[in-house]
């Protein structure tokens, strides 16, 4: 029989359901979707198509599980986590849950059957890019190991229409254009067209006295946006478990009066309808200095209060008094982007519920732990008090009654030191005021994270000092991880099938297995297979290289790579000031080269931020300038990757030799791409900073390149007055690469274009102190040249940097998370 025929597919469906899978089920189900689904002809489907079946196909799947899941946890009467966070960075979902499910040969041999390749009909996915970096791409490690453990837990956000912007190079310049994601149908969510909470904002309080006495708040006027549930499932590893992340869109209200569009005035209607909607359409695309826009505090906003009433909602099925709330649920703030739900629970409790404060505040205090993911002050959210009032007028009263009272046990506590009260104040005071969202978070979270063992130092050391002396108990440290699923099974196979050959296939859910490569560090056989598998990943890359960029690059070559977004204290400046260091020395002497190495550039600047694109502008005119001169042939090139994202970064983890994580130290909070890239083999060479330290101490110091000042010899040295031009005057060789750049030998068009860099540096004093490690991290560099022309050498360092990898699993630190600060357990 014809099996693409409607009919021939109808009874199939009907006599196996999703549920009980023989074996020819998956492609019968693509055509029936094909067919049902997307209104297509089903006999010749082109691959676009074929990929949004194949979605469609394993969602069935997925909402089947992540249901039976649900009812696991209402059974069981479990606390649950709810994971708020304003990011999310998913990445491609096609390979990552026919993995988890199991499915990947199956869908092979269904795809082959109707005429394609699994990695042609990937490659029709276009990520959901709603993060900006580290701390949306944490956030959906963390999903994928809350679902691997069996976790109780939820994640929260918002469904932009617009993700982070899609990054071109024209000109040597980043340009940016819109990410239109939606585009592409909703094949993986589900979207709750009938499932809306208001959210209201604006308006003004109205204190009252009720009958029995008390004084009421009620908000009058204002303006209401409903939050629609778009639901997307995330599938545990080959545990039948699923979670889900409910991402809100906003919808207008007006649109559920009936009277709205009947007032004469349709097209303002229309207009008005637009606007509501504005609040889910685009996420703010800075990564380390928030914009302090209105529409910025709405979508935050937006994202709290729906998310309390679904908590609230679950919360009131219970059948239980209030003060058992935090027995039943705990809140994570993903950085102080989400703090408001702190207010936000206690207008529920003291304005709604009618609990009286120091019950509500004891509730919430319970129900809150925040994490926090940046030291740099300019990072630190700050709201001005007039705007927030504007918008949020009973919470920031609200928030004006938890400071006064906070205020008042600090005064008792510390009564000899009185201008500590305005250090801890939630509200700076000066010519204008600001709520300070870090305190805000601080007072009213039971658990506060760094997320790096360095990085809660700091914070207990440095930035939040006077709280750790207030709330001593608050602070931990819980690690960042990343996941093994996508970081190592999904984006290098190959790698992962020699692993798995040799040590079997625990690794995936317990790391630390990886230990038990250890041996095979020293055998031949193995090392020769290492990195076989390495050179064809290397091939790889540079076929896309070559395709996208027309660059022609060697696979032999040593892959140096620095993929991140940019920000001076990553400083990518550091890295092409090296780069143009090795020009300089094979212009001088062509036998000077070491070892033949390609530099690979990627990452986005914020479209404000005009020195980190300044430096994206100068790394693509120093690689034209090398990548064209004879003189270089092989033995140098410079490419910059345009839009890295996460499909991008899948490419480049598995085919890198070394990876840069070179932050001024103190500053990069954690970092986890330096653990991508070591999970994949790739060696580091990095500062004292961050989640580095920790790696030096798992792979051990001759498997990893270490340079630079310590953080506190960066503090040290600013406080006694840092004067980069002595590195200048002292080092010849930076001093003629500085000279080059302002002289314009790489804007032979615009001699003056990167004048401001070196200003930057020499006059402007070098903030991130560029110059300062300039010559230490050249050494590394020269070590790191040397240490690759030993091949065997470097196969067992990059053999044993996977090994060690094993601390790094998003599994350790969700576990963590969940036994020391959540205190639930796997379902
Ligand atoms: C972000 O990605 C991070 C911090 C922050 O304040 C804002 C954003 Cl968008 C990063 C940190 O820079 C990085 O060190 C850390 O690894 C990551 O968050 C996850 O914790």
């Amino acid at each position: 029989m014809d099996s693409t025929t409607p009919e021939a597919l109808a009874g199939m469906r009907e006599t196996a359901s999703p549920a009980t899978l023989p074996a020819d089920t998956l492609k019968a189900d693509i055509l029936w979707h094909v067919l049902y689904s997307l209104g297509r002809d089903n006999e010749r489907p082109d691959r676009q198509t074929v990929f949004r079946a194949l979605a469609l196909a394993l969602r069935d799947r997925l909402v089947e599980k992540w249901i039976a899941s649900q009812r696991a946890i209402y059974a069981k009467s479990s606390k649950r986590v709810y994971y708020l966070s304003l990011e999310f960075l998913p990445g491609p979902f096609l390979r990552q849950n026919l993995i988890a499910l199991g499915l990947e040969k199956e869908a092979r041999d269904a795809l082959t059957e109707l005429g394609f390749t699994l990695d042609d009909v990937a490659g029709e996915e276009w990520e959901p890019g709603l993060g900006n970096g580290g701390l949306g791409r944490l956030a959906s490690c963390y999903l994928d190991s809350m679902a691997a453990l069996r976790l109780p837990a939820y994640g929260y956000g918002i469904r932009y229409a617009f993700g982070i912007f899609h990054q071109l190079i024209r000109d040597g310049q980043q340009v940016e254009r819109a990410d239109n994601w939606l585009r592409g149908g909703q094949h993986w969510e589900f979207e709750r067209t009938h499932y809306m909470h208001p959210v209201r904002f604006y308006g003004s309080v109205r204190e009252w006295v009720d009958e029995q006495g008390r004084l009421r708040h009620t908000l009058e006027g204002g303006s209401t946006v409903m939050a629609m549930a778009c639901d997307m499932f995330i599938p545990g590893y080959r545990n039948d478990y699923v979670l889900n992340m409910r991402l809100w869109a906003a919808k207008s209200s007006r649109e559920f009066e009936f009277s709205f569009f009947n007032t004469g005035d349709y097209i303002g209607a229309v207009e008005k309808k637009i606007r509501d909607e504005n609040i889910s359409m685009v996420l703010y695309p800075n990564d380390e200095a928030p914009e302090g826009k209105e529409l910025r505090l709405k979508q935050q906003f937006f994202l709290v209060s729906a998310t309390m009433q679904d908590i609230v909602r679950r919360f009131r099925k219970k059948g239980v008094a209030w003060d058992q709330f935090p027995r039943k649920n705990v809140i994570h703030l993903n950085e102080t982007h989400p703090a408001v739900a702190i207010p936000e629970l206690m207008r529920l409790l003291v304005d709604e519920e009618l609990l009286p404060w120091e019950e509500a505040w004891y509730i919430c205090v319970r129900t809150f732990a925040y994490t926090n993911h940046t030291v740099l002050p300019e990072a630190l959210e700050v709201w001005p008090e007039e705007l927030f009032r504007k918008v949020l007028p009973r919470h920031l009263q609200i928030i004006y009654e938890i400071n006064r009272r906070f205020l008042h046990d600090v005064r008792r506590q510390f009564p000899h030191d009185p201008g500590l009260l305005a250090r801890v104040s939630l509200i700076h005071e000066g010519e204008q005021r600001f709520v300070r969202m870090s305190h805000l978070a601080i007072v009213g979270s039971f658990s506060v994270n760094g997320v790096s063992a360095h990085h809660s130092n700091i914070i207990k050391e440095s930035i939040f000092n006077e709280f750790y002396k207030i709330f001593p108990e608050r602070f931990n440290n819980k690690t960042n991880g990343i996941t093994p699923r996508r970081w190592l099974r999904q984006c290098n196979p190959t790698l992962a099938w020699l692993i798995t050959e040799h040590i079997g296939t625990e690794w995936l859910t317990d790391l630390e297995q990886l230990k038990k490569l250890e041996p095979y560090a020293e055998s031949a056989g193995f090392q020769k297979a290492w990195m076989e598998v390495r050179l064809r990943n290397k091939q790889k890359l540079a076929e896309y290289i070559h395709a996208k960029n027309g660059i022609t690059i060697l696979p032999e070559s040593l892959y140096d790579v620095h993929v991140k977004r940019f920000h001076e204290y990553k400083r990518q400046l550091l890295n092409i000031l090296h780069v143009i260091t090795l020009y300089n020395r094979i212009r001088r002497d062509p036998d000077a080269g070491i070892v033949p190495r390609t530099f690979i550039f990627g990452g986005k600047a914020a479209p404000g931020y005009y020195m980190a694109k300044h430096i994206i502008q100068l790394i693509n005119a120093v690689g034209y300038t090398i990548n064209t001169d004879p003189r270089v042939g092989d033995m140098l090139k410079v490419v910059f990757l345009q839009n890295y994202c996460v499909t991008l970064a899948e490419r480049i983890m598995p085919a890198t030799d070394l990876s840069e994580q070179i932050s001024t130290a103190g500053m990069e909070a954690s970092g986890t791409g330096n653990m991508k890239f070591a999970l994949n083999g790739a060696i580091t060479i990095g500062t004292h900073d961050g989640a580095n330290i920790e790696m030096l101490e798992h792979v051990g110091d001759e498997n990893l390149f270490l340079f630079g000042l310590l953080s506190h010899e960066v503090e040290d040295l600013r406080r006694q007055g840092y004067n980069p031009r002595t590195f200048y005057e002292t080092d010849s060789e930076l001093r003629e690469v500085l000279d080059m750049i302002s002289g314009g030998y790489f804007s032979p068009g615009d001699p003056h274009m990167f004048r401001d860099i070196v200003e930057s540096l020499l006059n402007h004093g070098d903030r991130y102190m560029v110059l300062a490690d300039f010559r230490s991290y050249a050494y590394r560099q020269q070590d790191a040249a040397r240490a690759y022309l030993d091949q065997p050498g470097w196969a067992r360092r990059s053999m044993l940097n996977t090994a060690r990898m094993g601390f790094f699993s998003s599994d350790r630190s969700m576990g963590e998370y969940a036994r020391d600060i959540w205190g639930v357990e796997g379902v």
